[in-house]
């Protein structure tokens, strides 16, 4: 129990436990746990109990010894069959009560907070999540679109609309609240609700293929102005940036690029230990950027047809089929949630994707309706499913261009 209630041990507290709720709807289901925890954990020390001391008083220690002969035989006993049976139901409905309250609250935000709650669309993508915000329309672009990161305003119940448009995900934020599958062709909602302002971690929960363990995302809870704000900038178009524009601040020095190889981790401690800081930190326009070069990387975006699948709004490029990447540069992570959004790791996915996500569709490309393939980096037999050769080549001086583009939509 101490190990449960004291959160001692990291795995307690970590950023996927669930331990460690933020939230209205992760804690009844974490009360529900401990119902459950206390009432079996009552019964085993019973249950142990009374078979230890039967074992030990009537054990048999030599062949003469008075136990070793088999005891009188009984066959039944009601009085005891009947209060084991009411005492077993009466620990089940025990159970039972919070769990069933738990399960209806979950399901729904509560009537009188209904006017309040904010509603956004999870969308699952093998292996990456699209957010929908279906309250913020934009004139001439339709609903305000994001991806990976869900930001959300603190102390307001949120309903989430889970979609796919592939394979069975799930929807978890641990902190926040349960877990919830996506499945096509039905509409699944959950609700939660952040009770202050934090980032928290959320994963694909079903295995959905290859990179399904990679297959993450954030929430950042903001409050009411900071979400307002945040909103506000979302509908704008993506920032532009003119070649010729003065270069604010010195320039910043060139990162060192060394590939650190197949499935290298691609995050700090530094992040982790003020993730929702540092997320603040992001939204900021990067100090020492270089406009050329920035307007180099757009036009690279185009030529290296990267807009075939991406869209930046405001910029002409409106590929739907992968995540928006308006605000890119503001993003904490890249990848769905596997990378820290630093240029060295952005560097890294531009130029290897397929060494940071196994068979993810920006390498193998995105399966279209009609059975035809969105090209990504290679091309695939249609046949053997083996690739027949590259289709997008990125070096190391095109992916300084496209990471100094990309870290400039703020
Ligand atoms: C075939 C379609 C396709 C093409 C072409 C493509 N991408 Fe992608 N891109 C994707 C998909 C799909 C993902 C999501 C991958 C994942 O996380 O599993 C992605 C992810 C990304 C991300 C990370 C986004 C995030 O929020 O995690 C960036 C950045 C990116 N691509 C940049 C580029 C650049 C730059 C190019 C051109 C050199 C490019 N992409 C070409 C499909 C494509
Ligand atoms: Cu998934």
């Amino acid at each position: 129990m101490p190990l449960f209630l004291g959160g001692w041990f990291q795995w307690l507290t970590g950023p996927q436990s669930t331990f460690d709720t933020h939230g209205p709807v992760a804690k009844s289901q974490l009360d529900v746990f401990y119902v459950t925890l206390w009432v079996t954990g009552i019964t085993f020390v019973i249950v142990v109990s009374i078979l230890s001391y039967a074992t030990l008083k009537f054990k048999a220690r030599k062949t003469d010894d008075p136990h070793a002969a088999i005891p009188h035989q009984g066959h039944g006993n009601p009085l005891i069959e009947l209060s084991l049976i009411g005492l077993s139901v009466l620990a089940l409905v025990f159970i039972a009560v919070p769990t069933l309250k738990s399960i209806w609250y979950s399901y729904d935000i509560p009537a009188e907070r209904k006017e309040n709650a904010y509603e956004v669309n999870a969308i699952g993508y093998q292996w990456w999540f699209k957010f929908e915000y279906p309250k913020e329309q934009i004139d001439g672009t339709g609903t305000l679109v994001a991806a990976n990161e869900l930001v959300i305003p603190a102390g307001r119940p949120v309903r989430i609309n889970l979609r796919t448009t592939d394979v069975i995900h799930s929807f978890w934020v641990p902190k926040l609240a349960g877990k919830v599958d996506m499945i096509p062709n039905r509409g699944n909602h959950l609700w939660l609700e952040a009770d202050q302002p934090g980032y928290f971690w959320g994963q694909c929960a079903e295995y959905c293929g290859e990179s399904h363990a990679v297959m993450r995302f954030r929430v950042i809870a903001l409050d009411e102005a900071a979400f307002a704000t945040w909103v506000a900038r979302q509908k704008t178009p993506a920032r532009s940036v003119a070649a010729d524009a003065p270069v604010t601040g010195s320039p910043a020095a060139p990162y060192e690029f060394k590939n650190p190889g197949r499935n290298a981790p691609g995050w700090s401690a530094e992040f982790d230990a003020a993730p929702f800081a540092n997320w603040e930190k992001q939204q900021n326009v990067n100090a020492g950027e270089n406009p050329a070069l920035i307007a180099q990387g757009r036009q690279l975006f185009q030529q290296k047809t990267c807009v075939s699948c991406h869209t930046v709004r405001g910029h002409d490029f409106n590929g739907t089929t992968a995540p928006d990447l308006t605000r890119v540069g503001a993003r904490t992570t890249i990848a769905a949630g596997l990378l820290e959004n630093t240029p060295e790791n952005l560097h890294r996915w531009i130029v290897h994707p397929d060494e940071v996500k196994p068979g993810n569709k920006m390498f193998v490309g995105v399966p279209m309706t009609g059975g035809t393939t969105m090209a990504g980096y290679i091309n695939l037999d249609k046949d053997t499913g083996k690739p027949t050769g590259h289709n997008i080549v990125i070096n190391d001086d095109e992916a300084r261009a496209l990471v100094s583009y990309l870290h400039s939509l703020k």
